[in-house]
């Protein structure tokens, strides 16, 4: 059966050198995005769950571009009548609430000291890539500010409201909170556990094979499948396989069925055994290799030295998070997937079981410690999302990965 929260993506999707019609995904992860409300109505500001529902649907159109930034979407209210909003479109651009504010017409400027601003993250409170939203918002004079999800942030972390409340604006805290946290589950994973947010994803056949015994390159998902996949790639800041998985799939790591940003491209080479005619080392994206010998950059190469002895994943997450990379997706082979299942290190796992059949083969990892969050179909494949059950962060029913 089809999960009711499927999202078209057919729409953005242009294989690069054939026609728009060509391998249409219709199939979706979200037709209603945001239809599941799970907190309680908001009793003191009724409207409050609308308006913030709102916020994140616009915080959600920087899915994939905002990173290392969160995405943050921004309402303003005047009695009940939408008078602005704005998104954080891109990592370097303005931040919501200035595009929100920028947004209010001519006539209705007047109503901004009469309105109520809804934003997703607390108002920022330093001066990075541009001057702190609640200083503008202080400057305006906005009423009263509701927010989802402090900023974890720790430029912000607080300072932010403190800003608003000595200027005597009134803020409220938590609307949607679980929503917002879900949403922005990769900022706030890295600012709180001070590592990337860490997705799983494999493909099995329904014997639960991973790959052929010989461990040769075998298609087992559906073109579809593989299209939501790179979908999925230009949403993470990093993409990780193992050595064997590099050398056998010769895989290129980038996001070719999908337009976006291209993740780093991250392989495990320990003795730099790698033929350099591989596709990891072509242009088409940067790429860490890590080795236990060499620490240097050649091009969009660069070679990541640690030691394999001593907590390898460990070295890896901490290069990435010292690299202001937010997310990493893990994409095989099944023993390094087994590594991040064995030392708790994951969030999610995505694991298409496709329709090609083996009778022997690689099996599939085995996932522990997971609560299952949805079921799908996708040309044929079954998709299954889980999440660690460890984490922060739920899936929400309804919302969009
Ligand atoms: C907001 N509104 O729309 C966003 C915020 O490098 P900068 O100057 O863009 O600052 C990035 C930080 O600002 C980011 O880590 C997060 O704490 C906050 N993001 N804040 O008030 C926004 N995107
Ligand atoms: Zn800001």
């Amino acid at each position: 059966m089809l999960h009711r929260s499927t999202v078209l993506i057919a729409k953005q999707y242009r294989a690069p050198s054939e026609p728009r019609k060509s391998h249409i995904l219709v199939h979706v992860l979200n037709n209603h995005y945001f239809s599941a409300v799970a907190n309680p109505p908001n009793q003191k500001n009724p409207g409050s769950d609308v308006f913030m529902k709102r916020a994140l649907e616009l915080a959600s159109r920087s899915a994939g571009n905002a990173s290392p930034n969160p995405m943050v979407g921004a309402v303003l209210v005047h009695n009940g009548r939408i008078i602005g909003e704005g998104f954080h479109k891109e990592h370097g651009l303005a931040h919501a609430e200035v595009n929100c504010l920028d947004n209010v017409s001519e006539a209705d400027k007047q109503l901004i000291p009469e309105s109520t601003m809804y934003v997703n993250l607390e108002p920022c409170a330093h001066h990075g890539k541009t001057p702190p939203c609640a200083l503008r918002l202080v400057q305006e004079k906005v009423k009263e500010v509701i927010i989802a999800n402090a900023d974890p942030f720790e430029e912000v972390d607080g300072k932010g409201f403190e800003i608003l409340k000595s200027h005597h604006i009134h803020t409220e805290q938590g609307i949607m909170e679980k929503e917002g946290l879900w949403l922005n589950r990769r900022f706030f994973c890295f600012h709180q556990s001070k590592r990337p947010y860490i997705v799983l994803k494999w493909a099995q056949t329904a014997e639960g094979y991973f790959a052929p015994l010989d461990r040769s390159r075998y298609q087992i998902t559906s073109i579809n499948s593989r299209q939501l996949l790179h979908k999925w790639r230009t949403e993470e800041s990093a993409i990780l396989v193992g050595y064997q998985t590099a050398l056998n799939d010769n895989p290129e790591l980038t996001a070719r069925m999908y337009s976006g940003r291209q993740p780093l491209r991250i392989v495990f080479d320990r003795t730099l055994q790698l033929p350099l005619t591989h596709n990891v080392f072509n242009n088409a994206a940067p790429t860490w290799i890590v080795n236990d010998r060499l620490d240097k950059e050649e091009g969009n190469v660069r070679y990541v030295q640690i030691l394999f002895n001593k907590n390898p994943l460990t070295q890896i997450l901490e290069k990435l998070y010292e690299s202001n990379k937010l997310s990493l997706i893990v994409e095989g082979g099944a023993v390094l997937l087994e590594s991040f299942i064995r030392e708790g290190l994951w969030d999610e796992a995505r694991v298409f079981t496709g329709q090609a059949s083996m009778t022997e083969g690689v099996h599939a990892p085995l996932l522990t410690g997971f609560k299952k969050a949805f079921e799908s179909e996708l040309g044929g494949d079954t998709l299954n999302v889980y999440v660690n059950k460890a984490s922060k962060y739920k899936y929400i029913t309804g919302m969009e990965l």
